[in-house]
């Protein structure tokens, strides 16, 4: 979109101040969010979006090799929105996987992709031992040094601190020891209390998942952060999540990625809700890049909002779409119509289509692979 009709849509939506923010790159407020969220111009919005995104990764959209590892769904949080736990005294309804069989399902994985990173992701199951968890890092590592792990979300870190009453440095330093590579964005929800003690009462609270992934950060370890979205919570609730993400990345530097993850109500306690709409997607997708202006990264997660909602977003905010994924289990078990995994081929059109240029990377964001354009037929 040319820079005057940018301008006239933002004129139209009664946001010129914000338009002339963004293009100075000045700092949104809380009220500046929460402003841009009311005004359900999705265009203007959008366009100042993909503004910041071409600034900081200009056409590149970013995506992995990937597989998703979940070794247990047995739980003692107890989350409403969650559809994919069962609880510790029922734990014969859930599965809780040992070691062998976590590698065997990486070895599955490598035998036919040539995947870069596994993503851990669990419940928090007290009949594992301390030692299970650096196994599986070392074990996944030993099985190709290449793979990196990016495993474990502050909640859970919070949970082993506490389980086996270990101070946090330790077992950061001991998953470090392991081959820990970095911690994923879970865990988070909206990181304000009201919402917790409505639907996840057993979970750390905000204060104490900043403080975790601070102490990650300090420990060299970079990290994502996600949003749940599209439930109990309100704009306002939204944009005062992302300005406490936007407050702890002044200080460390460590966030690599910003993912919004659109709530899947099915099989869950609110399974009344209707759950987020593909505008409201895209509005979240857009502001979360216009607020968070320190992240150098926004991740459409495609399994959650759909292909066709993440290629969109490749234009509205969104520089990254996760990757190949295979075995997604956590919104699957919530009622996520999208396929389990992408195949290579369908991801790069998807990119292609939405005219930006795909570019395989590794957990870091380095790039490990650009693809040449088809030929034009
Ligand atoms: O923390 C649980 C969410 C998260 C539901 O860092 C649900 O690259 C929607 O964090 N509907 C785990 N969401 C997944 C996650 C993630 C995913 C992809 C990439 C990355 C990354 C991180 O899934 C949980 C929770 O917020 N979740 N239940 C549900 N019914």
């Amino acid at each position: 979109m040319s820079a005057k009709v940018l301008e006239r849509l933002c004129d139209a939506a009664g946001l010129r101040d914000l338009h002339d923010k963004v293009l100075e790159g000045r700092r949104l407020t809380f009220d500046d969010g929460v402003r841009l969220f009311r005004s359900r111009a999705l265009m203007a919005v959008g366009g100042l979006a993909n503004l910041v995104r071409e600034r900081k990764n200009g056409d590149a959209a970013y995506f992995v090799r990937n597989m998703h590892l979940n070794p247990t769904n047995v739980c003692t949080v107890d989350c409403k929105f969650c559809g994919f736990y069962r609880p510790y005294k029922h734990k014969e309804q859930g599965w809780t996987w040992g070691l062998d069989r976590c590698l065997s399902e990486v070895r599955a994985r490598l035998d036919v992709e040539p995947i870069t990173e596994v993503h851990i992701v669990g419940g928090h199951n007290p009949d594992y031992p301390y030692a299970f968890y650096t196994d599986l890092i070392r074990g996944i590592r030993d099985l190709d040094p290449g793979l990196h792990v990016k495993a474990f979300t502050a909640a859970e870190y919070d949970f082993f601190s506490r389980r086996f009453k270990k101070p946090l440095d330790d077992v950061f330093e001991d998953f470090k020891a392991a081959g820990l590579g970095s911690l994923p964005g879970g865990g988070a929800e909206v990181l304000v209390e009201r919402v917790r003690q409505e639907i996840y009462r057993k979970k750390i609270p905000a204060e104490r998942w900043l403080e975790v992934v601070r102490t990650a950060h300090r420990h060299g370890l970079r990290s994502n952060a996600t949003l749940l979205y599209g439930h109990i919570e309100t704009l306002e609730e939204r944009v005062e999540h992302l300005c406490r993400l936007r407050a702890l990345q002044d200080d460390t530097g460590g966030f690599m990625c910003f993912i919004p993850l659109a709530f899947h109500p099915e099989n869950t306690e609110l399974a009344h809700l209707p759950g987020p709409t593909g505008f409201d997607d895209l509005m979240t997708i857009a502001v979360a890049r216009l607020v968070l202006d320190n992240f150098d990264h926004v991740k459409a997660y495609w399994v959650m909002v759909t292909a066709r909602i993440a290629q969109t977003a490749l234009n509205m905010g969104a520089d990254c779409i996760d990757g190949t994924v295979v075995e997604e289990k956590i919104v699957h078990m919530a009622g996520a119509r999208t396929p389990v995994g992408l195949t290579m081929d369908a991801l790069l059109t998807l990119i292609r289509e939405a005219g930006r240029e795909p570019l395989q990377r590794d957990s870091l964001y380095n790039v490990l692979h650009r693809y040449e354009s088809p030929a034009v037929a």
